[in-house]
């Protein structure tokens, strides 16, 4: 019971309709996020020009996580990668919040009840996606047919246009030569009066 501010990546779209109707067009407005209050619905609008696998989500951080099996307190801040391991051989299950958000928590596996959703989405082409619960992916596809709704599986990113660590030697910044000064200069008659 509370409000889920809804954020969509890749696109705007229009907050095109509510419970209480459509809006007319002349009055949506874009929008990259809608809060959403308890018991509220919202219907967006959006033209699907971008391809690729976009996050949609609600903004609050503890909304896109589903449920931990168990009831360890947190230990944000706290540098336990290695301590982690040596418990880990003793006691399989244990695991703690990671320090570094949720990216830790997305690459385990942890006993949950059959009827629970695992805390994290899965992994997607770049490793373990960090979210899950109020979580998912639109997938937007040139060669997608209308009404097709089957998974066309990860967008496949075309040739250079994934950023990558750079392992060669680092060029030095060019420095812009200062703007020269305009040497040309106006000549200027201030108004005096009503004399024309
Ligand atoms: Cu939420």
């Amino acid at each position: 019971m509370t409000n889920h501010p809804i954020h969509m990546h890749g696109h705007e779209f229009v907050v095109a309709g509510t419970d209480g109707g459509w809006v007319p067009p002349t009055a949506r407005w874009p929008e990259v996020t809608t809060d959403i209050g308890v018991g509220q619905m919202r219907a967006i609008e959006f033209d699907a020009t971008e391809p690729g696998d976009w996050a949609i989500h609600c903004h609050k951080s503890h909304h896109t996580m589903n449920a931990m099996g168990h009831d360890v307190p947190t230990m944000i801040g706290v540098d336990h990668r290695d301590v982690v391991k040596k418990i880990t051989d003793l006691i399989p299950d244990y695991m703690v919040m990671g320090e570094r958000g949720m990216a830790d928590m997305g690459e385990m596996e942890m006993p949950i009840p059959d009827n629970t959703l695992p805390m994290m989405t899965g992994a997607g082409p770049f490793g373990p996606v960090e979210m899950g619960g109020m979580f998912t992916v639109v997938k937007v596809r040139d060669d997608q047919k209308p009404g097709d709704y089957t998974d066309p599986g990860w967008y496949k990113h075309p040739p250079r246009t994934v950023a990558w660590e750079w392992t060669g030697e680092v060029p030095q910044p060019v420095r812009a030569a200062a703007p020269t000064p305009d040497p040309r200069t106006l000549r200027v008659r201030r108004p005096d009066g009503h004399r024309h």
